[in-house]
């Protein structure tokens, strides 16, 4: 063993940031989470796209929320074809006049060509509402109505539509613009079978029978709509609560409460994984513990309390200093476990040196200027055909090396 060069003259002065306070909850973006995610997959090979996946991205486009908006028009544009078949047949069966019918398949044709121009050019995604479920709502009962008008003889069955569009609008229209749209189904629908009264006069009872049902009808589909929106939200704000916990129980249970950093059960992965990588790269790592000098005097002196913000402090200190890609976690107590990858053991004292340094000039906790602590660490090179068992225990026989030299440095296990 040999004592590891610690000179200050090559040591790099703390960088001028303020160190960043540790969160426990948070997700980490730096190091420590770097290193500890899975090895990365090799290259997939790219994925052979079908024909039908080409198609679908020219007619849906290739953004997932433009996708779902585009094809959820599609679909309730899919039964306005149907209703056009519908029209044709009429017409064809001499049910309907032919005038009056090309006019409502061509303006409905024009319709579902404009509100698929505007979402697959993108053009609504300036829109408050990118979806566009109110005007395609509003267009779609205006249809209904002018179709009411023209189909004559079978005009009562176009009355489940109104219902049937009111449905699409459910989950994506507020409660006002689920109102609004209700009630100018019900002002236009109702000018429609006053028109046919006007027109047909010998159809007013069945006019009226049919407006009851409908005055009925429409409010109920709002109403219950509104309460499957409300349940809808309601599970939303869970899972969204749900999802949130989930992550934090995710978090404690790699990271240690008091200082934020990996604990002990996830630095074993952290390592296994990093073995693993060693033996593919075959560049050596560095192991270091570190252990607080003196500990239990500065709890007894100042307090379990001042123990504790020493601790935190400490491995917020080493964190600013260390790389974004090395690894310290809480071994237990006031012992630390830091992993520097692609490390020799001699850069890797260099890197202790540097903690070393920066502790001595930072106040650990600000109301006891007075406190400063030192360390121990024992440090040795993980190479090919290791083990990480063996060279943990290489580790702490170097700390207990520089223990028993007098503490405050670090010994390399050789
Ligand atoms: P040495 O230089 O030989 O390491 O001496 P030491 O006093 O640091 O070592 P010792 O193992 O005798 O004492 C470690 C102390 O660390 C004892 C324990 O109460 C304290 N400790 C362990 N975990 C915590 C903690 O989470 N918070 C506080 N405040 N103290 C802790
Ligand atoms: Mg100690
Ligand atoms: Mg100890």
């Amino acid at each position: 063993m040999h004592v590891a060069p610690g000179n200050p003259a090559n040591l790099r002065a703390p960088k001028a940031k303020s160190i960043p306070t540790m969160d426990p909850s948070r997700t980490p973006t730096h190091s420590p989470a770097l290193a500890a995610q899975p090895d990365p997959a090799p290259e997939a090979p790219a994925r052979q796209r079908s024909p039908w996946h080409g198609l679908g991205d020219l007619v849906l486009s290739t953004d997932p929320m433009q996708r779902l908006r585009i094809s959820r028009s599609l679909t309730s544009m899919l039964v306005f074809a149907v209703c056009i078949g519908a029209t044709e047949y009429a017409q064809t069966r001499d049910l309907i006049e032919t005038g009056p019918a090309r006019w409502l398949q061509t303006t409905l044709l024009v319709w579902i060509a404009l509100v698929y121009a505007v979402l697959r050019s993108g053009w609504n995604r300036q829109f408050d509402d990118p979806a566009m479920s109110l005007p395609q709502i509003l267009g779609a009962q205006t249809w209904v109505a002018a179709a009411y008008l023209i189909c004559h003889p079978f005009r009562g069955a176009l009355m489940m539509l109104l219902a049937l569009v009111l449905v699409f609008g459910i989950f994506n229209l507020s409660g006002r613009e689920r109102r609004l749209s209700n009630l100018y189904t019900l002002v236009l629908m109702s000018g429609a079978m006053l028109l046919t009264v006007v027109w047909y006069p010998g159809s007013a009872a069945l006019e009226i029978v049919h407006f009851v049902l409908m005055a009925t009808i429409l409010p109920v589909v709002t109403v219950l709509g509104a309460q499957l929106a409300t349940t809808r939200a309601h599970l939303k704000s869970k899972k969204d609560a749900l999802e949130i916990a989930l992550q934090r129980i995710q978090a404690m249970a790699i990271r240690d409460e008091l200082t934020g950093l990996f604990n002990r059960r996830h630095m074993m992965e952290v390592l296994e994984q990093q073995t693993r990588r060693q033996e593919r790269s075959g560049k050596p790592f560095t192991l270091c513990l570190i252990d607080l000098d003196h500990f239990k005097r500065i709890n007894d002196t100042y307090g379990h309390g001042a123990g504790d913000e020493v601790l935190r402090h400490f491995a917020e200190i080493a964190q600013y200093t260390l790389r974004d890609t090395d690894v310290l976690a809480r071994w237990g107590g006031e012992e630390f476990l830091l992993m520097l990858p692609d490390t020799p053991a001699d850069a890797g004292s260099l890197s202790i040196e540097r903690i070393r340094k920066s502790l001595m000039h930072a106040p650990l906790v600000p109301e006891l200027p007075e406190l400063h602590v030192t360390f121990s660490a024992g440090l040795m090179e993980f190479n090919q055909g290791d083990e990480m068992r063996t060279a943990i225990e290489r580790a702490d026989r170097a700390l207990y090396q520089a223990k028993s030299d007098g503490r405050d440095c670090t010994r390399v296990y050789a």
